[in-house]
């Protein structure tokens, strides 16, 4: 899987990628992230990548030009997307996740600013995918949280340990409660059934758990869960 990220910020984009778990996936090439800077496709010496809004109004507005000859610089794998982060697009979700990590390449698009020239759009026609329904300042946050979710899914980016198999949303359910040592801290227990080794017990107990929290903390998963049963 290659992510390449149009933005005018790529450090922001590097750095995040160079911690934990995605550190390590980028060192053992499970898969790679690229940026693509549209200033350095500026074709003025000033480098101008935005301009004021024809018919007024506050803020700034991505050229079409630059961005436009960004994007058609990447190299294009067959099995792939162009996603543009924006609170216009479709909430991103975990079956989402799931089909874009069966791609080879995913072009990703962050905007700044007012957002981008409507040229812009009609040129590349990307998908529009939104963190949700709040204004960020850009959308590097938001690439970079699909890069990670995507990423996860992925063979090889998690430890066994790590699986993403026993997530939430996997199974329609939020998670079960964890603990570590201490059994005891300030009065507060480990619940006894996790210390006697049975598992079938313990797996009993967690499912209960994920289904009670499901009920009471997102009840409209509950219901989409009970749907399924
Ligand atoms: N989920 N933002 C993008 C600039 C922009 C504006 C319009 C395209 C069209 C956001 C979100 C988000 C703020 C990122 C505006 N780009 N992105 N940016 N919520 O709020 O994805």
């Amino acid at each position: 899987m290659i992510f390449d990220v149009i933005t005018l910020f790529p450090e922001m984009i590097k750095d995040y990628c160079g911690y934990s778990i995605m550190k390590r996936a980028v060192d053992n090439e499970i898969f790679s992230v690229n940026t693509i800077n549209p200033r350095d496709f500026t074709l003025d010496k000033h480098k101008k990548v935005d301009d004021t809004p024809y018919g007024g109004g506050a803020g700034m507005v991505l050229m079409a030009q630059p961005y436009v000859d960004a994007y058609e610089s990447i190299k294009r794998q067959e099995n792939s997307a162009t996603i543009m982060l924006s609170p216009q697009g479709e909430p991103l979700a975990d079956c989402i996740v799931n089909e874009l990590a069966k791609l080879d390449q995913i072009i990703l698009m962050c905007g700044h600013y007012e957002g981008f020239d409507e040229r812009i759009r009609d040129i590349i026609k990307p998908r529009e995918i939104s963190l949700g329904d709040f204004v960020l300042t850009g959308g590097e946050l938001p690439a970079l949280c699909l890069i990670d979710a995507v990423s996860r899914k992925i063979n090889g980016t998690l430890g066994k340990i790590e699986s993403a198999d026993e997530d939430s949303f996997s199974n329609g359910l939020i998670e079960y409660p964890h603990y570590t040592r201490p059994r005891e801290y300030r009065g507060l227990v480990v619940p006894e059934v996790l210390l006697n080794g049975n598992h079938k017990e313990i797996n009993e107990y967690r499912l209960r758990q994920s289904i009670e929290r499901t009920k009471t903390k997102r009840p409209d998963l509950y219901k989409k869960w009970l749907k399924n049963q």
